[in-house]
């Protein structure tokens, strides 16, 4: 069984190590060092994270096209991706764990304002903000998938006053659920602090825009550690500068990396990650790679399959 690996990534060879300890059987290949035209048609399983158009298709025989992301914009976005085959996106602990670690670092900082104590404190300043309840926090998260709901159910174990948008309706205790393009505007009014967890698709594209912002209560906060398109940039800056929006914790941009010159690096309201808020970890990730691959080779479905049609 042969498998190519089709990413930038420098975790290569702890890919092929942990793969390898699951699957002994497994070839591990990396494209395009190690692949010859010959090669092509023996390999089994594309693993791989934003691989360039028109790759995928050159390898005749897939039978599935496995994404080292949870995020599979960077792989529908090749107009001539194989569509006969699955593609699984990733679902993994330590990526689930390292967003909801994420969110809740930049909810309980804006909260209890610790961004504004840190500039105090570089300041030379002393003086003590008023501790709010966190019952009357409304944190609103945009996608109530893997990584939104994880989040959620532990704001929810924080006391927060939590909602969630998504397509479906959903009910997850002490998650006030609201859904689709009629439940978004009151979803928006109650929200405070606002994390985006969607997928980028073309429906969610831009998501984070002008008329939406405005639909805010005045104050709120924005984090987006989904993709940077769900935002259009310059009615984000307009909202920060005009004082509706307090500030944003950024973690993904439009291009990344986020040229130099980019208002966002010297921006006083804004707090940047380099798309890192989550990482996926090879030696927890391969378990359920390898899951996948045990299933298609026993004839089974493999563990979320992307629907080409909605995007995710
Ligand atoms: P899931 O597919 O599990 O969840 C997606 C959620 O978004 C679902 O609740 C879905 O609703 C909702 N949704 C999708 N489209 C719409 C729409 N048009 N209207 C309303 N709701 C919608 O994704 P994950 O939670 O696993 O991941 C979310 C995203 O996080 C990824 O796509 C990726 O872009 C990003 N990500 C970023 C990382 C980083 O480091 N910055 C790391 C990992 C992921 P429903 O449930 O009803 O279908
Ligand atoms: C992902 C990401 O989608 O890391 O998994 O952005």
């Amino acid at each position: 069984m042969k498998l190519v690996f089709i990413s930038k990534s420098d975790k290569k060879a702890a890919w092929g190590d942990s793969l390898q300890a699951q699957l002994p059987d497994l070839e591990f290949l990396i494209w395009p060092d190690e692949i010859s035209d010959a090669d092509k048609a023996s390999i089994d399983y594309a693993l791989v994270w934003r691989p360039p158009t028109g790759v995928l298709k050159t390898f005749p025989n897939l039978k599935a096209i496995l994404s080292l992301g949870a995020g599979v914009d960077g792989v529908l976005v090749d107009p001539e991706l194989p569509t006969h085959i699955p593609v699984c996106r990733l679902v993994d602990r330590c990526l689930t764990q390292g967003m909801t670690e994420y969110v809740l670092y930049h909810v309980i900082r804006q909260h209890r304002r610790f961004g504004d104590y840190e500039k105090m404190t570089a300041a030379g300043e002393w003086d003590v903000f008023t501790q709010e309840d966190a019952r009357r926090r409304g944190v609103g998260i945009l996608g109530l998938g893997e990584l939104g709901r994880d989040a959620a159910e532990k704001l929810v174990a924080l006391d927060y006053d939590v909602a969630s948008w998504s397509r479906s309706p959903k009910d997850v205790a002490g998650v006030t659920s609201f859904h689709g393009a009629d439940g978004l505007d009151g979803f928006l009014a109650r929200t405070q602090i606002l994390i985006c967890l969607l997928p980028l698709t073309d429906e969610t594209q831009g998501i984070i825009n002008a008329e939406h912002l405005a639909k805010l209560p005045k104050g709120a906060y924005v984090i987006n550690c989904a993709r940077g398109a769900h935002v259009v940039d310059d009615d984000l800056l307009a909202a920060l500068d005009s004082g509706h929006i307090a500030g944003a914790t950024l973690d993904v941009f439009n291009e990344e990396p986020l040229p130099k010159d980019h208002a966002y690096w010297t921006h006083p309201k804004v707090i940047m990650t380099p798309h890192a808020a989550s990482l996926t970890v090879p030696h927890s990730a391969a378990e359920y790679v390898a899951e996948n691959i045990r299933l298609i080779e026993a004839g089974e479905t493999p563990m979320n399959i992307v629907d080409l049609t909605t995007g995710y």
